[in-house]
């Protein structure tokens, strides 16, 4: 009898593949599996003292490792056999080391560095001869491997006798991994001006991030409806512009989510939305605001209350450029947005200052924007940042922008085309894949059967049918930097946030770590479920209040 469970327990306990998330680039398995030691320890044998944030890296593994209490997705609840698990070689250390020791660098300053020369590609193999080892040429990339080795753990459940010690062990050995990013910008947007998110929500979801491999935090931190953001230049934004008091980020908060991101190898890419939605400034600096509060709002904004930063205005343009300087200081990432989506020109044709302006130079609308972008991207690049638009600053107007402007297409995939012809870098935010709900459209029903064209609801599944080339020459695969999930929060906050994200933003992750499409079968629908599956498990045991995909127990996989 017991001979029978042992060879059915074996065979379950073989035929599960390891669960990782995002998928590796080179991934060679095994069919045996170790047991951690329980004196396990992860050993730097770097010649120097590592830097902080990667002890600091190594200790949170460690302590996931024991945490997470992750048991493979089963069939039914048969149990992994634990006598076999018992008996399988011990791996008593994982060892981590640096291709190259001429550099070594913080986790933190990693993140800083422009993208050519970002490096988060590592290498891991576990034996059974009692070592695992852990290689990368940067601190960022053994973070990623560690992120990796801590998905390959499991815990075998307490035995039929009741025993409840800790197993921890390795599946799928001697298994080898090598791993790279496909793409170098994968990011998640979160607004925080239409519902506030206290620093601990937002660190909540750095978190989560890390988990996926998510490397840029897109902070979209002020909108028409507040402004969140303490500035010490203009104090008076976040005072009379917020919501109330206790809800803005001071700079200590900023620094804390810079450098907590830093920590889980993300940088924080600011954005400063503008000229368009940007009403909450009328309630410090009103004349630099056109058409505040015009009604009907729909005339004159793409969502109330309508408001825009007054182009043709000196004090307002060198107001905008000193705001960016000073967001460039408190960021982390080479690259700095200044939005430019849904401006509207009805806004800026009844405004009496930018029309004399517009009529005193006999110049165009187009060119006082141009002017005006030019001016705030000038205030990014002193800096050594580079520029980001929404996709209308190239496509809706003509204002020259250089080709180094990095773009994100969000109002749908098909555009991406068009942005690659203007030899534009892109960042991937379409609507139509990445937008987790509908923003304004799912708070105005802002259509006559009440949907907004970005419904219906997205499932994970068609993130991850997405193809980062689609329709582009492979000439133009070089543009594309990489993509990100968006949460517009007019109906999200910390409340829903897990949940309206997770795990769907990890489907986007994969898209753009693993790359490849699903038509080139590089990534494929049914063997993802079993892995995403378990990965919203391990963030569910991490303290991410993320949704199930499926019932607990079920073994069919689709199609
Ligand atoms: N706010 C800002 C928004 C949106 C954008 N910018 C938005 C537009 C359409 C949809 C969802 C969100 N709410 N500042 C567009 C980039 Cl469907």
């Amino acid at each position: 009898m017991r001979w029978a469970v042992h060879l059915i327990s074996t065979s379950l306990l073989t035929a599960r593949a390891a669960a990782l998330w995002p998928k590796p680039q080179r991934w060679e398995r095994g069919s045996g599996f170790v047991r951690l030691a329980e004196g396990f320890r992860i050993t730097s044998s770097l010649n120097q003292e590592p830097p902080d944030d990667l002890v600091n890296a190594i200790e949170r593994t460690l302590k996931r490792i024991e945490h997470d209490w992750h048991q493979p997705l089963q069939v039914g609840r048969a149990e992994p056999d634990r006598l076999s698990v018992e008996a399988a070689p011990v791996l008593g250390t994982l060892q981590i080391s640096l291709v190259d020791e001429a550099e070594v660098h913080s986790i933190a300053f990693e993140t800083t560095r422009p993208y050519a020369q970002q490096n988060e590609a590592y290498k891991l193999t576990v034996s059974q001869d009692g070592v695992a080892e852990l290689r990368a040429n940067t601190t960022l990339g053994l973070l990623r491997g560690l992120e990796t080795f801590s998905q390959l753990v499991f815990t075998l459940p307490e035995s039929a006798e009741g025993r409840r010690d800790h197993i921890f062990y390795l599946r799928k050995v001697p298994m080898s991994i090598e791993d790279w990013p496909a793409l170098p910008h994968r990011g998640f947007m979160l607004d925080t001006a239409r519902n506030f998110y206290p620093v601990d929500a937002i660190d909540r979801n750095l978190q989560a991030m890390s988990y996926a491999k998510l490397n840029v935090f897109h902070w979209h931190v002020v909108d028409s409806q507040a402004w969140p953001l303490e500035s010490a230049t203009f104090p008076d934004l976040a005072r009379y512009g917020a919501y109330s008091q206790d809800e803005t980020y001071s700079a200590s908060d900023v620094r804390h989510v810079v450098r907590y991101a830093a920590s889980l190898g993300i940088s924080v890419m600011l954005e400063l939305d503008m000229p368009g939605h940007t009403a909450s400034i009328a309630s410090s600096f009103s004349d630099y605001i056109a058409c505040h509060n015009q009604r009907p709002w729909s005339a004159y904004a793409a969502e109330p209350p309508a408001g825009q930063i007054k182009l043709g205005h000196s004090d307002a343009r060198e107001f905008a450029k000193r705001l960016m300087h000073e967001a460039a200081l408190m960021s982390s990432s080479p690259l700095l947005s200044s939005g430019g989506d849904e401006v509207n020109q009805r806004c800026y044709l009844e405004d009496p200052d930018t029309s004399a302006a517009l009529e005193a130079r006999n110049v165009s609308l187009d060119d006082l924007l141009g002017e005006f972008v030019e001016g705030v991207h000038s205030a990014i690049r002193k800096q050594g940042k580079t520029p980001v638009v929404w996709e209308e600053m190239v496509l809706n107007h003509e204002l020259g922008l250089d080709a180094d402007v990095v773009v994100m297409v969000w109002i749908s995939s098909a555009n991406v085309r068009a942005v690659a012809d203007k030899g534009h870098t892109i960042v991937h935010a379409a609507s139509d894949y990445f937008y987790l709900d509908c923003g304004a459209g799912a708070w105005l029903g802002n259509t006559p059967n009440g949907r907004s064209w970005c419904d219906p609801f997205k499932s994970w599944q068609k993130a991850y049918s997405f193809d980062p080339y689609h329709n582009l020459t492979k000439a133009q695969h070089r543009l594309v930097l990489g993509g990100e999930t968006l949460l517009w929060s007019e109906q999200a906050g910390p409340e829903n946030l897990d949940s309206i994200a997770w795990p769907r933003a990890a489907a986007a992750a994969e898209v753009f770590w693993t790359g490849g499409s699903l038509a080139e079968g590089r990534r494929r629908l049914q063997e993802a479920l079993p892995r995403l599956h378990d990965w919203r498990y391990r963030a569910v045991a991490r303290g991410i209040q993320a949704i199930p995909l499926q019932p607990h127990w079920c073994a069919l996989r689709p199609g």
